[in-house]
């Protein structure tokens, strides 16, 4: 789109294209002037669709046609996202989606396709989600990021916001690989594990979740794209969570990293995962799960009145204990396994409006006169400070 500012182009207002019209297959340009192809859906569905409280269905949380590789995980994290929505009967107007540069960064624009929107650059989506979050807190924060956006040139901006308590649901994609620049390792790819040329990755990895934990994020997950049982309910608890909430999703890039020697295909991490818990999320006494397995079941509530139910497979696991989850995670790793699950919730959690005293009214929507208040006003300030 000549004529506007890079990034401009790529804020979408609820309900509207990327480019304002709404035909299937047309063109717009990118940051660097490249063509991106968007595939717009059909807008008719079948009349008898299950509808939720809202009445809406699947599809009023649907985007557009992705055009993502067919298989990468990412779609299926995208299908995980929609369907916790839906699950949650979220107003899609609610919801700022915000993501960087990559693959993974691409897929807002598959899902909620009524929301707000803002693809901003490589890295940078924790400092423009912080922005957006300051100034309305009335909406949803969705962080959508990749394991290069967030573990390397974005490894800064992922750290700040955490250990701000930004309220938002942050969600790396984690591929192991910059995929939509074909494939280099990135920070989160294991030391030897292999890339599809044959290199081995001499340096050492990040564990996102790791540094999640130690950051002060009050709600830490991981989670594997193709185990939408386990994924949907923790998306739906992160968004119900006030405060810094944190997903790792291990994302299988098919393109690039689902060969033997890489830790991140299916194949490895279906043979490594290992869960701690089943969780169900419950909003007020109806229960959106109830696929309920045998095991003992723990209900913890969180500062929005919703319930997280965890079903607990290993018994002695404390989604409560910071350290604990910590010391778990490590001793895991040592043996190869990969723990998926809620590793830790602080259910009296706060976030950055709380820290800083913020008024309850978004900023956003306050007028000239609470702004500006006046001179006398800004002199009681001043005469405060001396
Ligand atoms: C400032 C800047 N540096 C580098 C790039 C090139 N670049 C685009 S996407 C990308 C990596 C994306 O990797 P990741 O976040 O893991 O997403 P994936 O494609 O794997 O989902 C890089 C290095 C860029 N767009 N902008
Ligand atoms: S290159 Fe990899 S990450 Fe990108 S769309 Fe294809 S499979 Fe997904
Ligand atoms: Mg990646």
């Amino acid at each position: 789109m000549p004529g506007l500012a890079p990034g401009i182009h790529d804020f979408l207002s609820p309900g509207q294209d990327v480019d304002g019209r709404d035909k299937p297959g047309h063109d717009v340009v990118g940051i660097a002037g490249a063509v991106m192809t968007y595939i717009a859906k059909p807008k008719f569905h079948h009349p008898g669709l299950k509808k939720n409280e809202l009445g809406y269905t699947h599809r009023d949380y649907e985007g557009k046609i992705s055009t993502l590789c067919a298989g990468c995980g990412h779609d299926s994290i995208t299908a995980s996202i929609i369907e916790a929505c839906y699950e949650l009967s979220i107003e899609p107007h609610r919801v700022a989606k915000i993501s960087g540069i990559g693959c993974s960064s691409k897929t807002p624009d598959y899902f909620l396709g009524n929301s707000h929107g803002f693809n901003s650059v490589h890295g940078r989506m924790p400092s423009v989600l912080t922005g957006a979050n300051l100034a309305n807190r009335d909406l949803i924060y969705l962080g959508v990021s990749g394991d290069g956006d967030s573990a390397s040139i974005g490894f800064g901006q992922f750290a700040h916001s955490i250990r701000r308590a930004v309220n938002m649901t942050y969600i790396v994609e984690n591929n192991g690989v910059y995929g939509l620049t074909k494939g280099q390792f990135s920070a989160t790819a294991d030391r030897g594990s292999k890339s599809k040329k044959g290199v081995t990755n001499t340096d050492n990895a990040i564990d996102l979740v790791a540094i999640a934990l130690q950051l002060g994020a009050t709600f830490v997950a991981r989670s594997f794209s193709g185990d939408k049982t386990q994924l949907v309910p923790l998306i739906a608890a992160a968004i119900r969570h006030k405060g810094a909430s944190f997903i790792d999703v291990i994302s299988p890039c098919i393109a690039f990293n689902n060969h033997a020697g890489s830790t991140k295909s299916f194949d490895y991490v279906r043979e490594h995962n290992d869960a701690v818990n089943r969780l169900d999320v419950l909003v007020g006494r109806d229960p959106i799960s109830v696929d309920y397995a045998p095991g003992s079941v723990q209900v913890v509530e969180q500062h929005d009145g919703s319930r997280l139910a965890l079903r607990k497979l290993d018994a002695d696991y404390d989604p409560h204990d910071r350290l604990g989850a910590m010391t778990f995670l490590q001793k895991h790793a040592a043996k190869g396994q990969i723990v998926t699950g809620l590793l830790y919730v602080d259910p009296e959690a706060e976030d950055l409006h709380t820290h800083l005293d913020t008024v309850e009214t978004p900023l956003n929507t306050l007028d000239e006169q609470a702004l500006c208040p006046g001179s006398a006003v800004l002199d009681k300030i001043n005469a405060s400070l001396r």
